[in-house]
């Protein structure tokens, strides 16, 4: 696989079946990433060198999930000037509100661009996005997803008619 160009990072490895949707969004656009398991809480020496060293590795988009108390993408975004999109994760006896809370409630100057919870799908996109404004396949690949989503849900409703 060629450089990555976005880090995907999770709490945990339970957190796995959630974030590696992002994953295979990357893939159909083809965009390179690596996925890896570092903690805010339990990590955070990994957490913060993988932070630091994101841009010089040429890492262009970081995404981060966690669940329960979700500092995972916040701490990064501590480290680094790079976009981080969290992810909050439905884990735990809150379902998730806890992680929505955790992660989106950053304070001014630090910021974390919040997608659902276990939103990992539209983490995936919007990293995406972000890549298109400098690279013009990622743009004609998301314009392209765009357009298939667009018609088969035309067709689904041409269908729902018919009936
Ligand atoms: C968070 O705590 C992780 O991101 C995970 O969502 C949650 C539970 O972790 P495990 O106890 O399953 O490792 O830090």
């Amino acid at each position: 696989m060629s450089k990555p160009m976005v880090l995907i990072l999770m709490g945990s490895d339970s957190d796995l079946p959630v974030m590696e949707k992002a994953g295979e969004v990357l893939k159909e656009m083809g965009v390179p990433y690596e996925l890896d398991i570092s903690s805010a809480h339990r990590l955070p020496e990994k957490t913060a060198e993988y932070s630091k060293a994101a841009r010089e590795r040429g890492i262009e988009v970081i995404i981060a999930g966690a669940g329960m108390a979700a500092h995972l993408a916040g701490v990064i975004a501590s480290h680094t000037t790079l976009p981080v999109i969290g992810v909050p994760l439905k884990s735990g006896t809150l379902n998730g509100v806890d992680a929505l809370y955790s992660t989106v409630q950053m304070p001014p100057g630090i910021p974390v661009a919040t997608v659902a919870i276990d939103g990992a799908k539209n983490a995936a996109y919007l990293a995406c996005s972000i890549l298109s404004i400098k690279y013009s396949d990622i743009a004609e690949k998301l314009e392209s997803f765009r357009e298939k989503t667009r018609q088969s849900l035309l067709e689904k409703s041409k269908e729902l008619k018919k009936a």
